[in-house]
């Protein structure tokens, strides 16, 4: 690795720093164009350390860019992921306060919940549904603290992947009987329909996308753990959110998900 233990920590400070002050920065391969996926993730896994280091807790896991709509809207082909810190939660009906983000937009997406380890490789979606709990709608609320929300790869996998907060909500289902490929999702935006999409969306089929976060965590020896929420992945593009706005997705047989900002 060609950035020192040194230049992971102070790269780690900085995007930290961001988050907690809620200010832009630069993308790192501004300054570190090299910048490798597996540097990219040490600075991640480091952002995780010190989560755990301040006293927080790591309550799940997400993949990021599994659909074609996000990869489109951000101009990078790969799914990645990343962690879910306790600090992210919002519960459902309690709002998102803008003074603490930066500029942050919302996606719908489908979250599974485990009942049992997930371990790769050669994980399949029939593997992940044997091994899941339940489905629940969910809404991600992602704030990139590069400039402008704009990222490549590297850069966006050591800023974990955007992640700022969430809220679980609806119904959740058992997998047994619902076709999650066909699941319509409608997102409105202050009452106004913004975006529209299905589970196939995401990689083919949901399952998929945790398919492939069993497979990617199986690269670095790590399994998804039993009783882990897992976000699959925005559905559809993400919509910018400020002040006052409310965000609600609707999914077909799951109920809906709401979010508040103020
Ligand atoms: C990266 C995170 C993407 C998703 O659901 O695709 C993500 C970004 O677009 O800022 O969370
Ligand atoms: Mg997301």
């Amino acid at each position: 690795m060609a950035l020192s233990p040194e230049m992971i920590e102070t790269l780690a400070t900085r995007l930290e720093n961001a988050y907690e002050k809620a200010t832009a920065i630069p993308k790192i391969t501004d300054e570190y164009p090299d910048l490798t996926i597996d540097e990219a993730f040490a600075i991640q896994y480091r952002l995780r350390e010190r989560k755990i280091a301040q006293g927080h807790k790591i309550v799940g896991l997400k993949m990021g860019l599994t659909s074609w709509a996000k990869m489109k809207q951000m101009g990078v082909s790969s799914p990645s992921y990343a962690f879910l810190s306790d600090d992210y939660s919002v519960p459902e009906g309690a709002a998102v306060r803008c003074a603490e983000l930066i500029h942050p937009r919302v996606e719908a997406e489908i979250a599974f919940v485990t009942k049992k380890t997930i371990q790769g490789p050669g994980c399949h979606i029939a593997a992940v549904l044997a091994a899941t709990d339940y489905v629940i709608p969910a809404l991600e609320i992602i704030d990139s603290r590069y400039e402008n929300f704009r990222f490549d790869l590297p850069s966006v996998i050591a800023d974990n992947a955007s992640s700022a907060r969430f809220v679980v909500g609806g119904i959740s289902r058992e997998v047994d009987g619902l076709d999650l490929k066909t699941i319509g999702v409608v997102l409105e935006k202050n009452g106004e329909i913004v975006e529209t999409g299905a589970g196939a969306a995401v990689l083919g089929h949901p399952a998929a996308s945790v398919a492939m976060l069993a497979n990617m965590l199986a690269a670095r020896g790590e399994s998804i753990p039993e009783g882990c929420l897992i976000l699959t992945g925005g559905i559809t593009a993400a919509v910018a959110a400020k002040a006052g706005d409310t965000l609600t997705a609707r999914y077909q047989g799951l109920g809906s998900v709401s979010v508040r900002f103020v």
